[in-house]
């Protein structure tokens, strides 16, 4: 497959409903597509950098110079036997995890429309029908929180992770559990605490959690390792897990029982399924973390949650939860079980929206040669 140029996109897309987490709230995304074209076929991704660097040191600004810049003159002109030869390509810059995510993951979208075949079963899927979870971020208040609850509830989403920050924990999570003594329920602090919070985090222990995400450092395995030895409660890693090494690394050392994979953070979906089989290997569960995407991505997360060590239910919820209309068709929905359910149609199954996604674009590049010297 001969990559011949590549096209991106910001798009400006309100969210229905506000998203908090301990770094901040998200009104408003910036939304980076990335188009491949090869050879006449058109392959779809989304890069999930935030509006600013605090999840991570990536955001919209860094990850579309970078991209510009390094990272498609890499790829431009190049012929490539398989979609994750694109990372070898791409090693030569450092990090730009979520940039170079995006570039592989339109190269696979493209691999499977040219071999026509169902983008899940090209990355080693083998369920056709997958367990969703929802996110809810901080509120304004704790009846706000519990009506959040109700209706996810209501729709079937198998599991309740909801954002913690000093400040909105244990009060949180002790209405929630007086309410629903039986739901499977996470918690999610984005790096929130610190480890002389060790007797404030003991008190995690008592509402029965399925996990406790990313509680220390975003960049952290080491005191992960001393505070799961700690705790009752299983931790699960998201920020600190980079690549297929760091799984390793915080397995070994006990620093986690659970792993979250995002297909941005790890840098692309051949570095997600790395991630996915150390984890099988070593009999820690997965599943597919979300970064308030839009279908594009969410297609490309539901792909790769058919895996069979997803064995935990993921962020990937259905597109009307953010957005007053998706920019893919089918929009994204998930049944009264709480499930996703993939096709067999070509590609992610999900066609972008032309029209609308021109309507929402602010700005847009075409990339078609290469750097003179990279
Ligand atoms: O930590 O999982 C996270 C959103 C933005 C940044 C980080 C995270 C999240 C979510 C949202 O939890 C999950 C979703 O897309 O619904
Ligand atoms: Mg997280």
């Amino acid at each position: 497959m001969k990559i011949d140029s590549i096209t991106l996109r910001e798009l400006r897309m309100p969210l229905r409903y506000f998203f908090e987490t301990s770094f901040g709230r998200t009104e408003e995304r910036r939304v980076l597509l990335i188009t491949a074209d090869c050879e006449g076929i058109e392959g779809w991704a989304e890069c999930v950098a935030g509006e600013g660097p605090f999840f991570s040191d990536e955001w919209v600004e860094t990850a579309w110079a970078t991209i510009r810049e390094f990272l498609a003159p890499l790829l431009i002109g190049q012929s490539i036997a398989h979609p994750k030869d694109s990372a070898a390509l791409m090693s030569h810059v450092r990090g730009h995890n979520m940039a170079k995510a995006a570039l592989e993951n339109s190269l696979w979208d493209a691999e499977a429309k040219a071999t026509k075949q169902p983008l899940w079963k090209l990355l080693g899927g083998t369920r056709s029908e997958i367990d969703c979870g929802v996110s809810i971020g901080i509120q304004n208040s704790h009846e706000q929180l519990l009506e959040k609850i109700e209706a996810e509830l209501a729709a079937g989403y198998q599991r309740i992770k909801v954002k913690v920050k000093p400040g909105w924990d244990l009060e949180a999570l002790a209405k929630i559990r007086k309410r629903w003594p039986d739901i499977l329920l996470s918690c999610d602090a984005n790096s929130a605490y610190r480890p002389s919070d060790l007797l404030h985090l003991k008190k995690f222990d008592e509402f029965g959690l399925l996990m406790i995400e990313q509680p220390l450092w975003h960049d952290d395995i080491f005191h992960h390792a001393k505070l799961q030895r700690e705790l009752k409660s299983s931790i699960c890693l998201d920020e600190s897990i980079r690549h297929a090494r760091d799984a390793e690394t915080a397995i070994d050392l006990g620093a986690c029982r659970i792993i979250n994979i995002k297909v941005g953070r790890v840098g692309g979906s051949s570095e997600a399924i790395a991630v996915h089989d150390i984890c099988e290997r070593n009999k820690i569960p997965v599943w597919c973390g979300g970064m308030l995407e839009t279908g594009i991505g969410r297609a490309h997360n539901i792909a790769l949650s058919t895996l069979t060590n997803f064995r935990l239910p993921g962020d990937v919820s259905a597109s009307k939860r953010y957005w007053t209309e998706d920019i893919v068709e089918p929009e994204i929905e998930v049944t009264s079980r709480g499930t996703i359910v993939v096709g067999e149609s070509a590609g992610t199954g999900y066609v972008p929206k032309n029209d609308l996604i021109g309507k929402l674009t602010v700005r847009k590049e075409v990339i078609r040669s290469r750097a003179a010297s990279v």
